[in-house]
């Protein structure tokens, strides 16, 4: 029988889920014009007051925040109550600029740890369960933010952050647990180790893992579901609009749900910021209507996917996004082609015998762009077996430019000399950027 957190939230119809949109958002729309100037200000230029919002229609006359506005007001530029009121601080990692950091508050703890526990009941997490949590602990939000869902849940939490790969094996069999959280390129790597250790799947009391912070393809959730025998669900979140559990598969693993009664999704097209229709895919645009700390309108995640406001079969009515292909930011454009990482992984999963540790290497040779796919040598290829190395790198070459059209040098290289990942993968190494 399908579980739930809070069932009547989770099962709630549309018409009554719209209602409590539209109250939340026209009292976070106050909130943010009372006591963020940031905010004032950028809707006094657009000539919206916060008595105009009188439909969710409306949320798109409101002004779309991103990063740069995040930047512009660090550290706490955005906060919308004294930070006596504010119990703590997460900030993203910064890779691709200054750091932004979000303040939170006691309810905004909660409100969390709740988006969390729901999630951990979608994937048939309850009081006896025992949730390792292998994300980061620290200013990622992956750590805490799956420690206090865990905890709410009152299922154990077990804070073994992420690392020390042969220790938190130990822990898996040693304490029994059932449910892991991590990055899915960790939970691979916590697999590799698993068998190099001598055990197996059957020496694991696993039954799930809620895997995200990085784009994962549907091959890379096949393979670490056979390799730790368990089920493998996707979960999706960012620092700066909450950390994990914005949203999570059910077990049709047909979409993340996304909590609709604290976040309001629209999709929009990436250069335009105009609005599409349900199913085209676009940038996904998140307005929180349940923050107090750092409440942010229509935030363009630079997440690209899809959204579907149909019903579900597992009974819950908030609206599910794809799979996120990966951010803007990350799209290859390679000889004018553009391709997510992700992709290439998929492609690249579904040649049996390729093992997911590759790494993508971007050159620009005489002014034209050149990619090259590392991928470790396949148990079934001998590594002085020269005719069969040459045949399978131009096999994967080949699918790679059928399905992506994009030529790709394919180059088998010694097992295990690709890093293995313990947060979150880095896949390119583009070297046109430095
Ligand atoms: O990665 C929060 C998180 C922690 C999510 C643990 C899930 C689990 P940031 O470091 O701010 O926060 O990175 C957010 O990571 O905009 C996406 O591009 C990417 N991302 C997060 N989850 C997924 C996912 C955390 N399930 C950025 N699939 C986001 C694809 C994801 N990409």
């Amino acid at each position: 029988m399908e579980q739930y957190w809070n069932k009547p939230v989770e099962t709630m119809g549309r018409e009554e889920l719209c209602e409590i949109q539209l109250k939340k958002l026209q009292t976070t729309v106050r909130n943010v014009y009372e006591n963020v100037p940031y905010y004032r200000e950028k809707m006094q230029k657009k000539g919206i007051l916060p008595g105009d919002i009188k439909t969710l229609q409306n949320l798109s006359d409101l002004p779309i925040t991103t990063k740069q506005d995040l930047r512009d007001t660090y550290p706490f530029g955005m906060f919308a109550v004294p930070m006596e009121d504010i119990v703590r601080i997460h900030a993203s990692s910064g890779t691709t600029g200054k750091q932004t950091v979000v303040g939170y508050t006691r309810a905004d703890i909660d409100m969390w740890a709740d988006c969390m526990a729901r999630c951990l009941v979608m994937e048939d997490a309850n009081k006896s369960s025992r949730v390792q949590v292998a994300y980061g602990y620290g200013l990622f939000t992956g750590g805490l933010g799956a420690h206090y869902g865990a905890e709410k849940l009152g299922a154990v939490a077990i804070p073994a952050s992420s690392g020390n790969t042969q220790r938190q094996i130990t822990m898996l069999i040693d304490f029994g647990v059932t449910h892991i959280c991590c990055t899915p390129s960790y939970a691979m790597n916590i697999a590799e180790v698993l068998s190099e250790l001598g055990y197996t799947k059957d020496d694991l009391k696993l039954k799930s893992g809620c895997f995200g912070a990085e784009p994962w393809s549907v091959g890379m959730r096949s393979e670490i579901e056979s390799r730790l025998g368990i089920r493998a669900y996707d979960i999706y979140g960012l620092s700066e609009i909450m950390g994990p559990a914005v949203s999570h598969e059910c077990r049709h693993q047909n979409g993340l749900h996304i909590w609709e009664d604290y976040f309001i999704a629209e999709i929009t097209d990436p250069d335009t910021d105009l609005p599409l229709e349900d199913g085209e895919p676009g940038d996904l645009v998140i307005t929180t209507v349940s923050k107090e700390g750092f409440p942010l309108i229509r935030y363009k995640t630079r997440d690209i996917c899809t959204l579907n406001r149909q019903p579900c079969e597992c009974g819950r009515t908030h609206a599910r996004m794809s799979k996120p292909a990966g951010r803007t930011d990350d799209m290859l454009i390679i000889r004018g082609v553009n391709v997510f990482p992700s992709q290439i992984e998929s492609v690249l999963l579904s040649i049996g015998d390729v093992q997911p540790n590759y790494q993508i290497v971007v050159d620009r040779v005489n002014n034209l762009d050149t990619l090259t796919i590392e991928i470790e040598i396949p148990e079934s290829i001998f590594t002085d077996n020269v005719k069969g190395i040459e045949v399978f790198e131009k096999k994967v070459s080949g699918q790679i430019a059928s399905v992506l059209g994009i030529g790709a040098k394919v180059h088998l290289v010694e097992p295990k000399s690709i890093p293995r990942s313990e947060g979150k993968a880095k896949r390119v190494i583009d070297n046109r950027k430095i």
